[in-house]
């Protein structure tokens, strides 16, 4: 078994300790924490999806494996960030209401801040009166929402329509993603931009400051 496939199987087995000290271990020896991620954690976390999706495990044992691969990111994080640049500009982002999906939220942070630009986070299950209130404190150049459900993709257009009523919806790019979203969606939808993955997420939230 290589190093990837091992990360991968400690993720799928949920051992957030033994995944975190050989990422680590991945990372002292000279693996980018893009391969780690790309290489390693997304297709450990594919698998555990089709499990899941199959039937043969559960939300407890999806919930152990989530915790594992946030305790992977946080060893990721400093790597991908940026240390000690002043911000290019503010974004907020979260999983919109009625969804607790986080992990693919939780990397299309980390990658955004990696290229200079401050990111608020609201957290899961974040209702658009919330964002409403966050873009009114903190002027964001950038409002960012995941969903990962079929069933709050709609609250997307929710939010995208509660900053309209807001008066604040020009003041802002809204970008959206998340497994079930596409571009079409995006476009009914109004948002700015949708992007697939949150590399893309980040080099089109940088593009915006170009
Ligand atoms: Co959930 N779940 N889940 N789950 N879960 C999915 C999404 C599902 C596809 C599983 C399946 O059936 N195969 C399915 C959704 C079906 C659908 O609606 N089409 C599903 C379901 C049904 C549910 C529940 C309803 C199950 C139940 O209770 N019966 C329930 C809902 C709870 C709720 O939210 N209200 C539920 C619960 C959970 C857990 C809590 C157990 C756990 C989440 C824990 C956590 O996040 N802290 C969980 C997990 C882990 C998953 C799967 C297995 C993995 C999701 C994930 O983290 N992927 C998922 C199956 C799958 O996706 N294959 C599944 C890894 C992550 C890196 O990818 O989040 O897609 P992803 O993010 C990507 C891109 O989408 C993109 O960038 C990221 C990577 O580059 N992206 C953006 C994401 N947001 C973006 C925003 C952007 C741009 C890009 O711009 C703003």
């Amino acid at each position: 078994m290589n190093r990837f496939d091992e990360i991968s199987a400690l993720l799928q087995k949920g051992r957030p300790r033994e995944l975190s000290a050989l990422v680590k271990e991945e990372l002292e020896d000279g693996t980018s924490a893009n391969d780690i991620l790309l290489k390693a954690l997304i297709p450990g976390m594919s698998i555990v999806g089709e499990r899941f999706k199959k039937n043969e495990i559960f939300v407890p044992e999806v919930l152990i494996t989530a915790r594992a691969m946030n305790a992977a990111l946080n060893i990721l994080k400093p790597v991908l960030a940026q240390a000690g640049v002043e911000p290019v500009g503010t974004a907020i982002i979260c999983t919109v209401k009625g969804d607790l999906h986080d992990i693919g939220k939780n990397l299309v942070k980390m990658m955004i801040e990696g290229t200079g630009i401050r990111v608020i986070d609201l957290g899961v299950d974040c209702p658009p009166e919330r964002v409403v209130e966050a873009v009114k404190e903190y002027h964001p150049d950038i409002v960012c929402l995941s969903a990962l459900l079929t069933t709050t993709m709609v609250n997307q257009k929710a939010t995208i329509d509660a900053l309209k009523e807001a008066g604040l919806r020009d003041q802002v790019k809204v970008m959206v993603g998340g497994a079930p979203v596409t571009q079409a969606f995006a476009d009914e939808i109004g948002a700015d931009a949708y992007t697939p993955d949150a590399a893309t997420a980040a080099e089109v939230a940088r593009a915006y400051f170009n």
